[in-house]
């Protein structure tokens, strides 16, 4: 197929279209259960990658002329009525799934087989409070890896700052979503075949970005730099504690690891832990693994003289993650954290 016939993008797209929506994407606290509607257009194209690659994509994006990778952040409210409609303008068979939740009746959300052109709803009544992927999950795990995946979360009623009842509280909450890209994988999709050729992963992202080192093109730019993203950088003062939900639709096993303060470690894989643990590392499952756990901002208690202010990093502590394109150092799935 000619490229040409294929939207290209630069990441900017995608983080654009969530701006003015800092951390608590479509949703905020109040009293009553609403209906929430949704809907997500499967859409493809190229994505520009830090060192100048074109990587095929799919992603379930908020209009037919754009391409979210990942798709945008739903968060709603337990008891909310949610209708989501997902149009597939490909050729090819999707769904949309969101895995591991169960609706108020205890089913599962599945479109089923959406073939090319055609669109589908689901319409579910919310429950079972927490972290959730949405992805497609045909002809895994490729649908997936190719970018068809985003975050949902349930708020639990009447509480606007705890994960679950009971939990820990925080008064921002973001998600993190990190991934792995093979580009000979994603055109082995492109072209309608199975990937056979052994995985090898050279851009690794969280929402979407990389970090871009100071003086790099596109540092300091929100819709390119990760460090500057408002999805994914953290901003709060002392006390400002932050719920991250993190998700790894990627393949690639990874430990997320926070500077200034230790991270709160609420739940592994869907679990609620037994007891929280104060980490600075904290594994995360390759291929839907998941984690939830609270930025503190406290001071940051290694500093001397005590401080309030300054600017710390998080990274994935693999090294392959902190590259680009085989190689290229710090244009990887970092950002940075904000004590203002
Ligand atoms: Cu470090």
């Amino acid at each position: 197929m000619d490229r040409r016939n294929f939207l290209k993008f630069s990441s900017a797209s995608v983080a654009a279209m969530c701006a003015g929506t800092v951390g608590l994407v479509s949703w905020t606290p109040r009293a009553h259960a609403a209906t929430i509607n949704k809907t997500y257009y499967i859409t493809e194209g190229f994505i520009a990658q830090p060192d100048g690659v074109d990587v095929y994509f799919r992603g379930f994006s908020n209009n037919t002329n754009s391409l979210a990778v990942p798709g945008e952040h739903m968060i709603v409210q337990e008891g909310d009525t949610v209708n989501i409609t997902i149009v597939n303008t490909l050729n090819s068979s999707h769904n949309f799934t969101i895995d591991g939740f169960e609706d108020d009746n205890g089913d599962p959300v599945d479109t089923g087989r959406i073939r090319g052109g055609r669109s589908a709803t689901v319409s579910f009544k919310a429950a079972n409070p927490g972290t959730y992927m949405y992805h497609d999950s045909r002809n895994a795990p490729y649908n997936r890896l190719v970018g068809l995946h985003g975050g949902f979360a349930v708020m639990p009623a009447g509480r606007n700052n705890q994960l679950y009842p009971g939990s820990r509280t925080f008064v921002q909450q973001h998600f993190w979503i990190f991934h792995d890209i093979d580009p000979v994988w994603h055109n082995a999709v492109r072209n309608g075949n199975t990937p056979n050729t052994a995985y090898s992963p050279r851009y690794f992202t969280i929402n979407g970005l990389v970090g871009r080192p100071p003086g790099a093109p596109g540092s300091g730019d929100p819709s390119l730099d990760a460090m500057h993203d408002p999805r994914s950088a953290l901003h709060g003062h002392v006390g400002d504690r932050t719920l991250l939900r993190v998700l790894n639709p990627g393949l690639c096993q990874s430990s997320v690891h926070t500077h200034g303060n230790h991270m709160e470690w609420l739940t592994d894989n869907g679990t609620v832990r037994d007891d929280v643990w104060e980490k600075d590392c904290i594994y995360l499952e390759g291929d839907m693994g998941k984690m939830d756990a609270i930025y503190p901002f406290d001071s940051p208690p290694d500093a001397w003289p005590r401080v309030s202010t300054g600017t710390y990093p998080m990274h994935l502590h693999t090294e392959m993650s902190q590259t680009a394109g085989g190689g290229l150092y710090m244009f990887g799935s970092l950002t940075d954290i904000y004590f203002e």
